[in-house]
Formats: structure tokens, sequence, C-alpha cells
């Protein structure tokens, strides 16, 4: 029997080995970015903004340009690259404490004035690289280091999860919001295609993308890998369900009214 390659190395990866821990999502997400570049053979038009994160060292493995901004600043500094580039791929690379902490303020104004980059949000509910620290998205009772009791919203004041995706849609600048996940196969290859349609868009210069992927950090959720994976799906995705949650792609230009898939409608009801 002949053996046939179904899948190979993306060349806009280096082949080297990654610092992220076993069981991680953003490896997996590093490579569908990857593979989505070269697929559209946009290597030499890439420009990717590094997070403050773990994902911070993105420039050792993705073989094309890259800028390193400060924790929480990269819709800033992507929109100066698109806006002087403007025939590029840019791809904002966020973490949930990165783009829904710090950064919250630049997210919110770069959606609202309809960048033309991706946001590519690494949703793992919490502070991966310090530690374990309690993000915006924690959920509710989930353990953190800085909340040893669980994330509690009344008593101890420690708000509720961000829901960015279903935030950033009501913004009429945005005009492609998605979720996905790293969880099992499936989810990889939905994701996939959102990270495509969302590349096309951009290069079709239309307003600000992003897709969210819930991803799993087995290392701070004190967990095995394979237990991870299941936390996720039990508690990440009913509190983050997964979809398109906007879709204007259509829509003529960034002033039209939000046009939310069937899909979303109730998901930004259950929001409320
Ligand atoms: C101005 C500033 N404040 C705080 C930090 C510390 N810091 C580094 S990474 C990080 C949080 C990263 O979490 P997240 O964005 O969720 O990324 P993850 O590691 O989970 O992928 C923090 C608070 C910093 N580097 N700079
Ligand atoms: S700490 Fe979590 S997010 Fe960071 S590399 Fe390890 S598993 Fe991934
Ligand atoms: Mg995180």
């Amino acid at each position: 029997m002949t053996e046939k390659q179904i899948r190979g190395f993306p060349g806009t990866m280096k082949k080297i080995p990654t610092k992220y821990c076993g069981g991680c999502g953003h490896g997996v997400i590093s490579r569908l970015i990857a593979e989505v570049i070269q697929e559209m053979e946009l290597r030499e038009k890439t420009v990717i903004t590094n997070p403050v994160g773990c994902a911070i060292w993105a420039d050792l493995y993705f073989d094309c340009d890259s800028v390193q901004p400060a924790h929480g600043r990269s819709p800033a500094v992507a929109t100066g690259v698109k806006r002087v580039l403007p025939d590029h791929l840019v791809v904002c690379y966020q973490g949930d404490g990165d783009m829904a902490a710090i950064g919250t303020a630049e997210m919110i104004h770069a959606a609202n004035r309809g960048e033309k980059f991706t946001t590519i949000f690494v949703n793992n509910a919490i502070y991966g690289m310090t530690g374990g620290q309690m993000a915006p998205t924690s959920l509710i009772g989930q353990k953190a280091v800085t909340a040893p009791k669980g994330r509690d919203p009344d008593k101890a004041g420690m708000g509720y999860p961000i829901k960015v995706a279903e935030l950033l849609a009501t913004l009429d600048g945005t005009r492609y919001l998605a979720r996905g996940a790293v969880n099992n196969a499936a989810n990889v290859r939905k994701t996939r295609s959102y990270i495509r349609k969302a590349f096309e868009a951009q290069m079709k210069g239309i307003g600000f993308t992003m897709v969210e992927i819930l991803s799993q950090c087995p290392t701070n959720w004190g967990m095995e890998p394979v237990q991870a994976v299941e936390w996720l799906e039990q508690n990440m995705i009913p509190v983050f369900p997964l979809g398109e949650i906007k879709n204007s792609l259509g829509s003529p230009g960034l002033q039209a009214a939000a046009v939310f898939t069937a899909d979303s409608v109730p998901l930004l009801e259950a929001a409320r």
C-alpha cells in the first residue's frame, strides 16, 4: 500500500519546539492560523502582533513578520500597522487577560472604529503565563490563585464572565465575530473555517473581524490534558456558546445595522 500524506507541516511555521505545556490549546490555534496563511499564500504579506501572555513567543513559531506591543495594546498597534500596510493581513493574537482586562479600551475602540484587522482571541478563562490569576472570562465558581474559593460575583464582587464576542456584536464597526474551540477535531476544523472567513473578509477590506477560541490551560486549571478538554466541554461551552455570533459581511457599509445569524439571536438573549 502506498502512503499518502494527508496534511503537511505549514511552511508558515518554524520547525522548533514550542514552549507550551502539554495539552495547551495555544499550539493548535497557532497551527490553524499558520495553515490558513499558507493556504491563502499570504506569508510575505502577514504581520502578527504577539500578545503578552503564553503566546508571547509567537514570533518564534510563525515564519512571518511580527510586532511585540506592550500588554493589552495590540489593537492600537495593529491599527497602525494595518493603516500603513492596508494590503497586508494583520493578525492581532490576544489572550483573555491581554484583551479583556488590561486591553479592554483598545479592543472596544478598535472594534468600534471598524479597524480592518483580525483578532484571534484565545479564551482560556485564566491568566496562563503569570500563574493562574482570575481573568474577566473566568467562570462563576472557578478557582484561581486570586479567587481561591472560586469566582464569586455577588459576595466578593468579582463580576461575571465577560462574553467578548457578544459584547462586540453590539458595535456597528464589527462585521464578523465567531466563537470556536479546540477541544475536538470537529471544532478544530470549524474554528479553522472561521479563521479563513475572517481573513478573507479582512483581505477584501471589510471591517473588524474576530474569532474567539475556547482553549485548554491544563496547567493552571490544575488538570490532566484529557480532563481539561472535558472541563472545557462541560463548563465553558455552556457559558460561551460556539458559532457565528455576528455575520454582517454582506452588508454594504460600516454603518449597517448588525445582522445576527439565526443561531446568535438566542445566544445574545441568553447573554443579557
Ligand atoms: C503592563 C503589564 N501588566 C502586567 C503584566 C503581567 N502579565 C503578563 S502576561 C499576563 C496575563 C496573561 O494572560 P492572558 O492574556 O489570558 O494570556 P494566557 O497566558 O492565558 O494565554 C499578565 C497580567 C505585564 N507583563 N505587563
Ligand atoms: S500555562 Fe496554560 S496557557 Fe500557558 S502554556 Fe501552559 S497550558 Fe498553555
Ligand atoms: Mg488567558
